[in-house]
């Protein structure tokens, strides 16, 4: 069954090359546009993650706004986006994406929310463009949600300050529940070390990963060369809680990005820039989902 969970797992705890929790930290701050989100109710708190795309805009998962279900963002809700080294910044107003009608209810599709921060990011922070994916493509999953290792399980809580990033190939993606005939739903699996190197097996026990609770509204990334691209959020995990065998998965970003464009007004002043000048940062790499296979 899909749970509301998405943490980044390491591998086996003996299995070669060796692997910790802990050997997932970003130390180097390469995602430092990925950051953790502080959400609360009035009544209870929750920990998830959420992708900076712009000074003022963040994507995250639907569900991250919406812990009552319904598909539509809490009225009674507060969000804190915590970057690690720029600081905390309130978020100021939060969008679910018009399909979305709640986690798994009854799909797990177009759970994906933009949200708008208070205050704007600091200068100097890089942000990734947005793009799509494949089945076949090695995915960098980052997020702050719960650690432990790929042969038992979580061992670690989710946090607001250890971001955690590990890769993973996409297996298979599912279509668009209205009907579009696009794909909007990404999957892949937790490889035991034993299959590294056959086809469709690990990456290795030290980059092969899972996401877990607190995963939720990460990024699935892809490197084109120069920047990072953002093609999916994390949004769920099928299994038995961060073991080997599990399924992970979440939203693509590309079937997304009108509305994205739409409701954050990016390009924003920065990007403006490059727009004048031709480019088109937003639509790189155009569809190459229409179509479903396997
Ligand atoms: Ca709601
Ligand atoms: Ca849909
Ligand atoms: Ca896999």
């Amino acid at each position: 069954m899909a749970t509301l969970t998405a943490n980044i797992l390491a591998g086996g705890e003996f299995d070669s090359p060796p692997d910790t929790p802990s050997n997932r930290l970003d130390t180097g701050g390469g995602f430092s546009f990925v950051g953790a989100l502080e959400i609360s109710n009035g009544v209870s708190t929750y920990k998830g993650s959420a992708v900076a795309i712009s000074e003022n805009w963040i994507i995250t998962a639907g569900h991250n706004a919406d812990l009552n279900d319904d598909g539509l963002p809490d009225p009674i809700w507060s969000g804190n986006l915590h970057l690690p080294g720029y600081g905390s910044y309130a978020v100021a107003e939060a969008f679910t994406h018009p399909a979305f009608t709640g986690f798994a209810n009854p799909s797990i599709n177009d759970d994906i929310a933009l949200m708008r921060l208070a205050n704007p990011l600091p200068p100097g922070l890089v942000y990734p463009s947005l793009g799509s994916t494949d089945i076949g493509d090695i995915v960098t999953l980052v997020g702050f949600g719960r650690s432990g290792y790929g042969s038992y399980g979580y061992t670690s809580s989710a946090t607001l300050t250890d971001r955690r990033f590990g890769s993973n190939v996409i297996d298979t993606l599912s279509l668009d529940d209205e009907g579009s005939g696009v794909a909007e739903v990404f999957r892949y699996d937790f490889d035991d070390p034993s299959t590294t190197g056959q086809t469709d097996g690990s990456l290795g026990n030290d980059l092969e990963t899972i996401i877990g609770p607190g995963d939720s509204g990460g990024a699935a990334l892809m490197w084109d060369g120069n920047q990072w691209v953002l093609v999916g959020i994390n949004t769920f995990t099928e299994g038995y809680g961060g073991r080997f065998g599990d399924i992970g998965g979440g939203v693509l970003v590309e079937p997304y990005e009108g509305w994205i464009l739409e409701t954050t007004g990016i390009p924003e002043p920065g990007a403006g820039a490059l727009l004048l000048m031709g480019i088109l940062p937003l639509v790189w790499r155009r569809v190459r989902v229409g179509i479903f296979k396997r």
